[in-house]
């Protein structure tokens, strides 16, 4: 099984991440990683982080002449923007004398809460760490994820379903058509009215000083029937992406195929038929997602996730100055005005990751030949 930690500051020296689990012989080589983090880099509405950054990474164990070994992989990315940050973000030595503590909280964001519960005076010792640079490295694992699946004929894709009230009618379950309008789409949508649309409104946004969520729709086509499991709780495939997508920052809701429109739906438009179809069983549909008792059940796997708008704005909101106790405006500092492009990318490497780990717990293996010998003939 994959298992991986990743870590580092937003400002610090650099991010890391080890990456323990990934079957030996699985070719990797650097730019296919450093692809999947420049879809997570660009996207209509970053910040001007994004323009410093570069995201290029040193793979530093767990690889040799561009084959897999089995062992852990640890991949480095420095922040470039740290050269800014020596003296803030030092982890030895003194504080510098004019360091400015941040002492006022955003609504929305860790700051409070994490500041309160880790006993800090400095909400910069929160908010470097609950940042979303953070999701660089679960790109960098989920970049790794894919190739391993890849290999099993699996592939994911996502695109940007919403932006604030900008919406793409269009809808699809198949990879390839998602990544090739995506890849023209600087929201990381599906049609060019609703790329304008979003953008229009974006603009808008960033007009008011104000930021923008949104709804992004990742899918996975090739799935072998029966990843996951019924029989019990911390089995189903469902459960776990699920909790994937919702631990990437600032996303607060994720559905599966019909999703909450089920609820109000009657039971015989709620779900999908078996038919035959040249003697090949068959559905017509796919409400359910590709996803029946927590397993994968042969149709696309459809997961869609809502993102809040970001709480760092210039557009501040009342809040509380926690040095003096005094009513203060919430803190800023430079932002994106809407991410979701980006973060449908990190739930792509999320989910990836998860279904990596459900075709090793099915089919298992140590290398990567063993685990493609053990997966059903398409
Ligand atoms: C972020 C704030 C911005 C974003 C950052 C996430 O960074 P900064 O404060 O340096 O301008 O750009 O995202 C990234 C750096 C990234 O690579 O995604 C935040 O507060 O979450």
């Amino acid at each position: 099984m994959i298992r991986y930690l990743t870590a580092g500051e937003s400002h610090g020296p650099a991010l890391t991440v080890i990456i323990e689990g990934v079957p030996a012989g699985l070719s990797l080589d650097r730019s296919f990683i450093e692809a999947e983090l420049l879809h997570r880099k660009k996207g209509y509405g970053r910040g001007g982080r994004q323009q410093i950054e570069t995201d290029e990474i040193e793979i530093l164990s767990g690889v040799r002449f561009g084959q897999t070994l089995g062992s852990p992989i640890s991949i480095l990315l420095r922040n470039k923007d740290h050269e800014k940050w020596h003296g803030i973000m030092a982890s030895e030595g003194e504080a510098p004398d004019d360091l400015e503590p941040v002492t006022i909280p955003r609504p929305g964001h860790a700051d409070f809460a994490g500041l309160v519960k880790y006993e800090r005076d400095d909400i910069r010792d929160i908010l470097e760490r609950s940042s979303a640079r953070e999701t660089a490295m679960r790109v960098v694992a989920g970049a790794i994820a894919k190739a391993f699946l890849l290999e099993c004929g699996i592939e994911v894709a996502s695109y940007v379903s919403r932006i604030g009230s900008a919406i793409c009618e269009e809808t699809s379950e198949d990879v390839k058509h998602i990544k090739a309008l995506t890849a023209s789409s600087d929201c990381r949508t599906l049609s060019p009215t609703a790329n304008a649309n979003m953008k229009k409104e974006i603009d808008a946004a960033m007009q008011r000083k104000v930021s923008l969520g949104g709804i992004f729709t990742v899918v996975a086509n090739g799935l072998p029937i029966g990843l996951g499991s019924h029989v019990h709780w911390d089995r189903k495939l469902d459960a776990k992406l699920a909790a994937a997508v919702m631990s990437i920052q600032a996303i607060k809701g994720v559905e599966f195929g019909l999703g909450f429109e089920a609820a109000s739906r009657s039971g015989e438009k709620a779900h999908d038929p078996f038919i035959l179809d040249h003697d090949e069983i068959s559905r017509p549909s796919n409400y359910a997602g590709g996803l029946e008792g927590g397993m994968t059940n042969g149709m696309p796997l459809v997961l869609r996730a809502a993102m809040k708008p970001i709480p760092t704005m210039q557009h501040r909101l009342p809040s509380i100055d926690l040095a003096t106790l005094t009513p203060a405006d919430s803190h800023f500092e430079r932002a994106d005005s809407c991410a979701v492009p980006a973060a449908s990318v990190v739930a792509e490497s999320v989910v990836a990751i998860e279904l990596a780990n459900a075709i090793l717990e099915k089919f298992g293996g140590d290398s990567i030949d063993e685990v493609t010998s053990r997966l059903p003939l398409s």
